[in-house]
């Protein structure tokens, strides 16, 4: 057993030893590795390296499944490559894992892949991967980060200067983001710094004027810097078109040299974090006399008499027609796979694989080191390893079944993130309704019910709330809520503020975007798909008053197939009102002779990207430069297009060679091909005051919409609303609310 690792919001996470191995491999074949088998994969890596090279030292960060050939997992579980057909027959699977790990005396990374030989698992590869390529930043080393600056003199010093004792302060352990003053093969974070008033205060009240970076292969600070301020009224203003005449405390936004003292130069004062107190905790709240919790809400249970109507099978749900595996993955946080719909006895697959794939929080802000806060919360960090344990009763309402998750720890154990998926069914208000108005008004009122997925992360000061979601009307939701504390930067008495907002006295919350990549991998009614980009556009050459379009009113859709990868990067064009469907050519509706398929629909969640095309972000984030990308899918030995902006993210300075823009260059088909699909959704944050001190959930919709896939609305069987729980709200509204009544 080694010494938990674990940020202090994700509470105590047990770690397992190896034990001896148990039974068969899997049950699915992308079932995740468990506990067990990622310590017998470390204990395996960590011989051979001991015999083989002479790396003193390992250093574990990612320790996961390498995903079996596509073809093969469908033929294990018997899905055809086309409905309808008969499935291939299955093939031997070989279970395999991938470990990244960093020697930690030199910090060389490495990458090792292992394969399960009857009971054993051996090592087929390891690699040392090229000077500068950093593997993720594992959870000890963001809580090193704190240690490092905790016990530094210089640091120390400085926030004694602001009156901040050593043990008041914190940081949050950034990624470095991109600084090309230090050689990419230092292992590198940038220490975000916050004054601490007491053990569980809201420490994001309290931001410091100062940034340490930090080497955490050597554990040592190795240069800090000092952002600069706004002054108001100079006659040299920096920035047009800003709204305020403002100058710069230094005059350029360009890094100062790592030579140059960045605090001397710029002739700055010293600005204390901010003192008051702005807190969530309920204990916390109520030291406060003038606080009062609300007392007129009244309990509002969720029941379930008859318990939940999915079954579980291993990683497998089974929820009404759907069913589909369910997993944690380090850094997706939740992949779910080989999802499917049973129509009528025919199993119709749908799609091969759905998850986040990356994801960046671009900062607005230009003054140095702010722009080097543009994170990427999957790719740096690994989303499942900062997800949350999930609470009964809290996090999710009602009859829940929970799924573990488990990632490696520096040592090699496995980490366990106990309850980190929920899985609930939830009222998602009417699925559809109509009223015979003549006869007496006849309604048939139809509830919707929908399976939800849940996982809730915590990113040092932010919360994301992922939510896979089944309808029964075919329909297929991701959506993803954002929660939590805003990041913070002290700012000065009467400080004029254009790229950010003042949202309370001295604290300034930066603009910034979220900006998500959601990685599809379509199957809709077999593996071999085409995406269509459907512009609705008024009747062409048909100008109102002519015999083809008297009144002016005509509009048509037009369809393009996009067929090669030179054409696989799409753009909006709301003019035209433009959606995209994956469909199946083989498969024709039998009344529209349309093709089946599934329309994309993300209204709400189309901000693009704000950093100009040419900008450190566009290059390292590409994905978030165009709302769509199609690729055709290459499976390689090691896992082929998973990533969009590279598998190994931290410190990259350029768009990395394996990455979207690569993908979508050349002559590949993608004509009802085994294709991916990259939907990039975005949101941009103009930080309010109502946002602070934590802020309320935003939502961001995605839908996956069946159209011209089913004959009819697949949910007529879903019998009608007749809830006898509920009960008229007041003695008096009695007479004419009886429950159930009505309905239908
Ligand atoms: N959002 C940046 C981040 C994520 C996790 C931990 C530290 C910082
Ligand atoms: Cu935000």
């Amino acid at each position: 057993m080694s010494t938990p690792s674990t940020l202090p919001s994700t509470a105590t996470r047990a770690q397992t030893s190896a034990g001896p191995f148990k039974g068969p491999p899997f049950k699915h074949p992308l079932d995740p590795l468990t506990p067990e088998e990622i310590v017998a994969v470390s204990l395996i890596v960590r011989r051979y390296v001991a015999e083989k090279t002479d790396i003193k030292a390992v250093r574990f960060i990612t320790s996961y499944l390498l995903p079996p050939p596509k073809k093969a997992v469908l033929a294990f579980l018997g899905i055809p490559l086309l409905t309808g057909e008969k499935p291939e027959p299955a093939t031997e699977i070989i279970r395999k894992a991938e470990v990244d790990f960093v020697d930690a005396v030199t910090g060389s990374a490495y990458n090792t892949i292992v394969s399960l030989s009857g009971q054993d698992w051996v090592v087929d590869t390891l690699e040392k991967l090229p000077n500068g390529v950093q593997p993720q930043i594992s959870v000890e080393e963001l809580l090193l980060c704190e240690e490092v600056i905790q016990k530094d003199e210089r640091v120390i010093k400085l926030a004694a200067e602001v009156g901040v004792k050593p043990e008041q302060l914190h940081a949050d352990g950034w990624a470095i983001g991109y600084d090309t003053r230090f050689p990419g093969n230092v292992r590198i974070q940038q220490a975000l710094l916050f004054a601490r008033r007491g053990r569980h205060e809201n420490l994001y009240a309290h931001p410091m004027d100062f940034v340490p970076v930090i080497d955490s292969v050597a554990k040592k600070v190795i240069h800090i810097d000092f952002p600069p301020h706004y002054k108001a009224k100079t006659s040299e203003a920096l920035f047009e078109g800003t709204g305020v005449e403002i100058a710069l405390t230094q005059t350029t936004t360009v890094p100062p040299s790592l030579e140059e003292d960045a605090f001397a130069a710029a002739n700055r004062k010293r600005i204390p974090p901010p003192l008051k107190s702005y807190d969530f905790l309920p204990d916390l709240l109520a030291q406060n006399k003038d606080f009062k919790f609300r007392d007129d809400i009244k309990p509002l249970h969720i029941l379930q008499p008859e318990g939940v109507s999915f079954k579980v099978d291993g990683h497998e749900i089974e929820w009404q027609k759907w069913k589909m595996h369910v997993a944690f993955h380090h850094r997706e946080g939740v992949a779910l796979s080989t999802i499917t719909y049973n129509d009528d006895g025919v199993i119709r697959p749908i799609f091969y694989r759905l998850s986040l794939s990356e994801m960046v929080v671009p900062y607005g802000a230009p003054e140095h080191p702010h722009p080097r806060k543009h994170a990427f919360d999957v790719g740096e960090y690994g989303m499942g390893t900062m997800a949350n344990e999930l609470t009964l009763g809290c996090d999710c309402l009602g009859k829940i079944h929970y799924m573990d998750g488990a990632y490696t720890a520096h040592n090699g154990t496995a980490v366990v993130v106990k309850n980190t998926i929920c899985i609930h069914e939830e009222d998602a208000g009417l699925l559809w309704k109509h009223t015979d108005y003549r006869v007496g008004g006849r309604a048939q009122a139809v509830r919707s019910r929908r399976l939800v997925i849940q996982q809730v992360c915590t990113l040092a000061n932010y919360e994301y709330l992922f939510n896979y979601m089944f309808y029964q009307d075919g329909n297929i939701e991701v959506e993803i809520r954002l929660t939590g504390i805003l990041q913070v930067y002290v700012a000065d008495n009467d400080e004029p503020n254009a790229f950010g907002t003042t949202i309370a006295p001295n604290i300034n919350a930066h603009y910034h975007q979220h900006i998500f990549s959601v990685r599809v991998d379509p199957m809709v009614d077999g593996l071999n798909n085409t995406v269509v980009e459907t512009d609705i556009v008024p009747l062409p050459n048909a100008p109102t008053g002519s015999a083809a379009n008297y009144y002016g009113n005509a509009f048509i859709t037009r369809g393009t197939p996009i067929k090669v990868a030179s054409e696989g990067a799409r753009e909006y064009d709301h003019a035209k009102d433009r959606r995209w469907s994956i469909v199946n050519p083989k498969k024709v509706h039998p009344h529209s002779k349309r093709n089946a398929g599934y329309t994309i629909m993300s209204k709400g969640a189309q901000a693009p990207l704000m950093a100009l095309p040419d900008s450190v972000v566009a290059k390292r984030a590409s994905f978030a430069t165009k709302p769509v990308w199609v690729v055709k899918d290459v499976e390689g030995p090691n896992g082929g297009r998973m990533w969009p902006s590279g598998k190994y993210v931290p410190q990259t300075r350029d768009t990395p060679e394996d990455s979207l823009p690569n993908w979508v260059k050349g002559n590949d088909n993608l004509a009802e091909e085994d294709i991916l699909v990259y939907l990039t959704l975005g949101i941009t944050h103009i930080p309010r005051p109502e946002d602070w001190p934590v802020m309320p959930v935003e939502h961001l919709r995605l839908l996956f919409r069946p159209t011209h896939f089913f004959e009819f609305n697949p949910s007529m069987d879903v019998p009608g609303a007749n809830d006898t729980k509920s009960s008229p709200a007041f003695t008096n509204d009695s007479d004419n609310a009886v429950a159930g009544v009505g309905c239908h």
